[in-house]
């Protein structure tokens, strides 16, 4: 059986702690979402609850920032995350027949 990342490797005496460490993701990433003019207030908030897991006062504070300022930051994710989070938010969106748009930032 090979190396199992993780796993306590014996060699000799010394007791190995992770041959191969399991990779961490330490750098978090942005899920940006974009203002536009034609997506409804509504919808945004309904992303927010959905895809965010924002309470109902917290997504329509998220949402209202980027009507206002024309971006807003809906969550902090490890990169995989993140591009995930930005495809369902634009599949839905697409499906919905809504231009939003998200995008990942570098924290
Ligand atoms: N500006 C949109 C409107 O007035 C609402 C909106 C908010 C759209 C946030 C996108 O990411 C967005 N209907």
């Amino acid at each position: 059986m090979g190396n199992v990342a993780g796993e306590q490797h014996q060699t000799g005496d010394a007791v190995k702690e992770r041959v191969q460490p399991k990779k961490q993701d330490p750098t978090l990433h942005k899920v940006v979402l974009l203002n536009d003019d034609y997506t409804t207030m509504e919808f945004v908030v309904h992303v927010l609850e959905s895809v965010f897991q924002k309470s109902p006062a917290e997504a329509y504070r998220v949402m209202m920032a980027v009507h206002l300022n024309g971006k807003g930051i809906a969550g902090l994710y490890p990169w995989e995350v993140a591009e995930t989070k930005v495809d369902l938010v634009m599949s839905l969106a697409r499906e919905a027949g809504y231009p939003l748009r998200a995008v990942t930032e570098e924290a």
